[in-house]
């Protein structure tokens, strides 16, 4: 089916689409750029963005023929991406400075369990209200940790400024940039309001922020930290 040129969801899903393919190419081009113990932080960030491209042609494609919101394909995208994206954390942390295992079991479980109850609650399997609050809590879980908890202790120990202010952004992406999802499925679902066509168009664009402007960041505190080596 051809793209309708009044169809803003649908162009933005285009738009993302691309986006996500040259984000891809680009961390992985730039890997030979970085010193190596940065190389699988880039890998991961390539990876993020290219599992969201294959997701979004689907994505587009659900909703140009459709007309419909790709809940199915959005929750298999962030079940693989989202664990990705939290694991940069102690990835960047490990770079510069000594950090235990047990920070990245916390971070990578909480994005589990975030994830599984808010797909329980959109799928119907669970009362969107309960599914909501679990959700949620995994979520603030998480920001703690990064704020106050194992991640942030080992950010202030460790020496590097570049790693610091990454971490600083990232976390706060963590904070704005991901509380786009809760606010959608809350209007979605519990609200009462949201047409698909504005949520669809919100969260595409909070994708874009989330998997490749947090990508970019990383990138950039890797050049930083490189250069100054
Ligand atoms: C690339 C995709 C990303 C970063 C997706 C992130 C998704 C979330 C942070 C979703 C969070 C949710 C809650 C905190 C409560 C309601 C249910 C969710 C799953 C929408």
């Amino acid at each position: 089916m051809d793209l309708n040129p009044n169809d803003l969801v649908g162009v933005s899903f285009w738009l993302v689409s691309a986006a996500l393919l040259a984000a891809t190419a680009f961390f992985f081009l730039e890997r030979s750029n970085v010193s190596s113990k940065w190389r699988t932080s880039l890998t991961l960030s390539g990876l993020v963005t290219g599992i969201a491209f294959w997701h979004y042609l689907y994505m587009r494609g659900v909703w140009v023929e459709t007309g419909t919101s790709p809940t199915v394909f959005r929750y298999i995208d962030w079940l693989l991406t989202v664990p990705l994206l939290i694991v940069e954390f102690y990835l960047i942390l490990k770079a510069v400075t000594n950090v235990s295992s047990s920070l990245f079991y916390k971070l990578f479980l909480g994005s589990l369990v975030m994830l599984v109850f808010g797909y329980l609650g959109e799928s119907g399997n669970m009362g969107a209200m309960p599914a909501f609050i679990l959700s949620m809590a995994a979520w603030i879980y998480i920001i703690y940790e990064l704020w106050a908890g194992e991640g942030a202790k080992a950010k202030n120990a460790s020496n590097s400024a570049s790693v610091q202010s990454a971490y600083q952004t990232m976390m706060y992406i963590v904070i704005f940039g991901w509380a786009v999802y809760p606010l959608g499925y809350f209007f979605g679902y519990l609200g009462g309001g949201a047409d698909e066509g504005t949520l669809n168009l919100i969260y595409n664009l909070a994708d874009f922020i989330n998997k490749i402007l947090f990508g970019v960041i990383i990138w950039g505190a890797a050049m930083k930290d490189s250069a100054s080596h």
